[in-house]
C-alpha cells in the first residue's frame, strides 16, 4: 500500500470541471494520487465535510510597490502573501512597476530582493512598463520572459504612466512574438483630466466626485480602442478590473471575433457601489479606486459575465493604501478626490467574497467557482502545467474549505498591514481552514504555519494563442500590401 507523507481524507474535492468524492496524497509537496482507499501517510487531515480546492492564484495584487505618486503601498511581500494565504491562496503574482527612467533589468533585480525573503507563498511578477524605450521592448522585456516573466501591464492614462497607441502598437508586436501578455488599464486619460479639472474648478472635491471624473465611457472608449489595437496586430491583450457592463461586453464581442481578448473584473464591482464613497467627511477616501465603484446594476452584470465567460479573472486589485498620512491621507485630512492615493485593500477576501455570495447563494457552482479563483489564472499565465488543479503531478497547493463556517469581516481580524476593510461588519458564509503550498501546511485552525521566504519564484511559460481562430482575413495581408511585411 501506497504510503505518502499526508493524505487529506474524507473531503470533496472539486476542479474547474468536475466534483467528486476523493482522498489525495501527498509525497514531496506533489499530488502523488486522488481516490477512495489509496494508502496511508505520516499525517492525515480530515477533511469530513468539506471542500478540497486548488489553492487559490492571486494575479492582480500591489505588493511593496511605489505608485507613480511615490507612495509605497502598506504590505509587503510578508504582510501581502500572510493575507493572501489566509483568504486561501497558495500563489500570488503582484506587479514589478518601472517607474519612468529605470530600466527593466533593475526592476526585476529590486522586486527579488522584496519578494524572496519575505513570501510564506509562491509568487511571479507582472512587470508595469511606463518607460517603452528602445532597450526596454526589444532587450530586457523578451529577457524577462525567458526568465518566466511572461506578462506585464500598460496603461492607457495617467500622465506619469501613458504609453502612446503607437508604443502600445509596438508593444503588442513585441509581446505577441516572444510570448508574452499584455495587460492592460484602460480608460481614456483625456476625458478623465477633462472632468477632473472641471469639477475642481466648480469646488467638486469630495471623495465622491472621484466616481463622477471617471465617467463609464471612458473605460469602454478605451476599451474598444485597446481591442481594435490588438486585433489589428493579432495579439493577445488582458484587460484588468473591468467596471462596466459595456466594457465586458466588448471584450465577449472580441472573443467572439476569434480575437486574444480576456477581461477581469474585481470584488469592488460585485459588492460595492459609487453610494460608498458618500461619506461623511474623508470617510469616502476609503473607497476610491480607479476605475471607479460603480452601481447595484454593475454587480448583477459582472455576476453574468463571470457565469458566461465574457471575463475570466476575478482578482482583488489589493492595492492597500492605509487611512493616514502615510496612505490615503497623504494631502491632509481632508485630501480633494484628485490626491487620494487609489485602491482598495482585498487579498484575504477576495475568495471568501466569491465562495459566500456566489457558490453559497447559488449564483454560481463550486466548479465556476474553481476556474476564478484558480485555474484560469493558472492557464492565461503560463502555470497550468503545475498549479490550479488537483490532480496527480501537480504542486500540492489545496485549500480545505468549511462551506458553513460563518466570520464577520472586521479590519483587526485581516492579516494584512492595513486598518480599515472597505467590508467592515460583512457576515460571510464558508472559509478556508487549511492551506497548503506544495505540500506544506501554512495556515491551519486560524495559525499562521509558514515562515518568510518559504514561497518560491515561480518561472512561467510563455502565453499559448491556441484555439484562438480570427475568422475574418488579417486587416493587411499578402493580396493587399504589395508584399510589405510589416508586423
Ligand atoms: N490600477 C490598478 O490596477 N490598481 C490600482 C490603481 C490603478 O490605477
Ligand atoms: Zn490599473
Ligand atoms: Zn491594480
Amino acid at each position: 500500500m501506497a504510503t505518502f507523507d499526508t493524505l487529506i481524507k474524507g473531503g470533496t474535492v472539486a476542479n474547474s470541471y468536475a466534483t467528486f468524492k476523493a482522498d489525495v496524497g501527498i509525497r514531496d509537496g506533489k499530488i502523488a494520487a486522488l481516490g477512495i482507499d489509496i494508502g496511508e501517510a505520516n499525517q492525515t487531515i480530515d477533511a469530513k465535510g468539506k471542500y478540497v480546492l486548488p489553492g487559490g492564484i492571486e494575479t492582480h495584487c500591489h505588493i511593496a510597490q511605489e505608485s507613480s505618486t511615490g507612495t509605497m503601498t502598506s504590505d509587503d511581500y510578508y504582510s501581502g502573501s500572510v493575507s493572501a494565504a489566509f483568504g486561501g491562496n497558495t500563489t500570488i503574482v503582484p506587479f514589478a512597476a518601472q517607474h519612468r527612467g529605470q530600466s527593466i533589468n533593475d526592476v526585476i533585480s529590486l522586486y527579488d530582493s522584496r519578494a524572496a525573503p519575505h513570501s510564506v507563498i509562491d509568487y511571479s511578477y507582472h512587470l508595469i512598463v511606463t518607460d517603452p524605450t528602445d532597450a526596454a521592448i526589444n532587450e530586457q522585456l523578451p529577457a524577462a520572459f525567458e526568465r518566466g516573466i511572461t506578462s506585464f501591464k500598460v496603461f492607457m492614462t495617467y500622465d506619469k504612466m501613458i504609453v502612446s497607441d503607437e508604443q502600445f502598437l509596438d508593444i503588442l508586436v513585441m509581446a505577441r512574438d516572444n510570448g508574452g501578455l499584455t495587460m492592460v488599464h484602460a480608460e481614456n486619460n483625456a476625458m478623465i483630466k477633462w472632468m477632473v479639472k472641471r469639477l475642481i474648478d466648480r469646488g467638486y472635491d469630495a471623495p465622491k466626485y472621484h466616481a463622477v471624473s471617471h465617467p463609464r465611457t471612458s473605460e469602454v472608449e478605451a476599451v474598444r480602442r485597446g481591442i481594435a489595437l490588438a486585433s489589428f496586430v493579432e495579439a493577445p491583450l488582458l484587460f484588468v478590473h473591468i467596471s462596466t457592463d459595456a466594457g465586458a461586453r466588448a471584450v465577449a464581442d472580441a472573443r467572439m471575433d476569434g480575437c486574444m481578448i480576456f477581461g477581469e473584473t474585481c470584488p469592488q464591482y460585485m459588492f460595492l457601489t459609487a453610494e460608498d464613497l458618500d461619506r461623511q467627511g474623508a470617510e469616502g477616501a476609503k473607497y476610491c479606486c480607479s476605475p471607479p465603484l460603480r452601481d447595484t446594476q454593475t454587480q448583477i452584470d459582472m455576476w453574468r459575465h463571470l457565469n458566461a465567460g465574457s471575463l475570466q479573472l476575478y482578482s482583488s486589485d489589493h492595492a492597500p493604501y492605509r487611512f493616514d498620512a502615510s496612505g490615503k491621507l497623504s494631502a491632509g485630512n481632508n485630501p480633494p478626490f484628485n490626491r487620494i492615493a487609489n485602491g482598495l485593500p482585498g487579498i484575504e477576501l477576495r475568495a471568501p467574497l466569491l465562495f459566500s455570495e456566489g457558490v453559497n447563494k447559488g449564483r454560481i457552482s463550486l466548479e465556476t467557482f474553481v476556474s476564478l479563483t484558480a485555474s484560469n489564472a493558472a492557464k492565461l499565465f503560463g502555470m497550468d502545467d503545475h498549479k490550479g488543479t488537483i490532480a496527480p503531478g501537480f504542486d500540492a497547493d489545496i485549500a480545505i474549505w468549511d462551506p458553513q463556517k460563518s466570520t464577520q469581516v472586521t479590519a483587526a481580524g485581516m492579516h494584512d498591514n492595513m486598518d480599515y476593510t472597505p467590508f467592515e461588519g460583512w457576515e460571510l458564509t464558508g472559509w478556508p481552514v487549511t492551506v497548503m503550498n506544495r505540500g506544506r501546511v501554512i495556515v491551519d485552525s486560524e495559525e499562521l504555519k509558514a515562515t518568510a521566504g518559504d514561497g518560491q519564484f515561480i518561472a512561467r511559460k510563455p502565453f499559448d494563442p491556441t484555439g484562438f481562430i480570427p475568422p475574418r482575413a488579417p486587416e493587411i495581408e499578402e493580396s493587399t500590401n504589395f508584399g510589405a511585411k510589416l508586423f
